[in-house]
């Protein structure tokens, strides 16, 4: 191991130091917090040893914060002078770029591989060259905020302004939190909503919601919308919000509803709940038994013509309840702790 002059004054773990520091940037950019912190934490008991050269995976373990992976990490860098991992990830830097850009609300693969094929590196290249829609705009400003987890708690305090609000506009409406939250997790990518209610139809609801919206933006918990598309089959909103009142400075976090007749709601909550790879897995054996999931509903004779396009939508056979399109599928009931495929 060489490492470079200026001694004194430098770290003789300067070189191990370096190496860590390229690979924390390389999960930063991959979002990867979890990895980010670990590194940001063992660098810093790394810089704080500056009178031994750290070598082996005793003494590396022995630092503060440096758990079993990343001690054989410095291990292998003060060993063999570079770390293998961080050697792969450079060989396929577009891949990083194109997760990045694709972390941009409202930009998809196909434009962030135009992006990368532009040659752009950064997030400010795309600031400063690449035309935008409004809401995308709005998801580059705001990047940073909308790519942070939210802890489980903020997403029920969300949840109880919305609630609230909703009650003074119609105390027979309900909202119900979905996405990871109802399936669990600690912490969400966003904040998934259903406004419903009982024997509403869609256009009473539709009417609901701008009262939300509205009164949601009055009171500066909404603070942009980014997108709505409004359907037979229930209306979805999407835009962000922040808790704190109008002073607040805790991020932007992205909210989405869901509005949802009545008489749909338990095709809405089990659609809504995910994961999407488990929705996959229970529409794909629904038409693997004739029948068809949606949304709305499980249907049956389903007809459909040659390649596989509708003929009609098929009789209804469940919509209300969530368990009972379980038994009709003939599968046992999952609770949503449990629909993660
Ligand atoms: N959904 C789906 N297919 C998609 C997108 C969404 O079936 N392509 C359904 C299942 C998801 C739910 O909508 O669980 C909410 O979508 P999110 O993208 O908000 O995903 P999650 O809430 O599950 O995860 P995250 O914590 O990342 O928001
Ligand atoms: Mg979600
Ligand atoms: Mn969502």
């Amino acid at each position: 191991h060489k490492h470079d002059g200026k001694e004194g004054s430098q770290n003789p773990n300067s070189r191990t130091i370096q190496v860590l520091e390229e690979m924390m940037r390389v999960y930063d950019d991959m979002k990867d917090q979890w990895r980010t912190r670990s590194y940001r934490i063992a660098i810093s008991s790394l810089k704080k040893a500056q009178d031994r050269y750290i070598a082996s995976y005793d003494e590396a373990v022995n630092l503060p914060g440096v758990g079993d992976r990343l001690a054989k990490k410095i291990v292998e860098i003060a060993t063999t002078d570079r770390l293998q991992r961080l050697e792969y990830a450079k060989l396929d830097p577009s891949d990083q770029i194109l997760k990045l850009f694709h972390g941009i609300y409202g930009i998809g693969l196909v434009q962030a591989r135009k992006f990368v094929a532009a040659g752009y590196k950064t997030l400010d290249d795309v600031k400063a060259h690449a035309t935008l829609t409004d809401p995308q705009r709005i998801g580059l400003e705001h990047y940073h905020d909308f790519q942070q987890r939210i802890p489980r708690t903020e997403v029920a305090s969300h949840g109880a302004i919305v609630a609230a609000a909703l009650a003074e506009i119609d105390d027979a409406a309900t909202s119900h939190i979905m996405g990871s939250y109802r399936r669990g997790s600690p912490d969400c990518g966003d904040i998934d909503i259903i406004i419903t209610k009982d024997n509403a139809g869609i256009t009473e609801l539709h009417d609901v919601l701008d009262k939300l919206v509205a009164a949601l933006f009055a009171r500066k918990f909404l603070m942009c919308g980014l997108a709505i598309a409004r359907h037979d089959d229930g209306t979805k909103w999407h835009g962000a919000s922040r808790i704190g009142g109008p002073d607040s400075t805790a991020p932007w976090r992205r909210i989405d509803f869901l509005v949802v007749p009545g008489d749909e709601i338990g095709a809405a909550f089990l659609y809504f709940t995910g994961n999407d790879v488990f929705n996959r897995s229970m529409r794909l054996l629904a038409s693997k038994k004739g029948m068809r999931l949606n949304q709305r509903g499980l249907y049956r004779d389903v007809m459909r013509g040659k390649d596989r396009q509708k003929f009609n939508e098929g009789t209804l056979l469940e919509s209300r309840s969530e368990k009972r399109i379980f038994e009709i599928l003939g599968v046992p009931y999952r609770p949503p702790e449990h629909r993660i495929c």
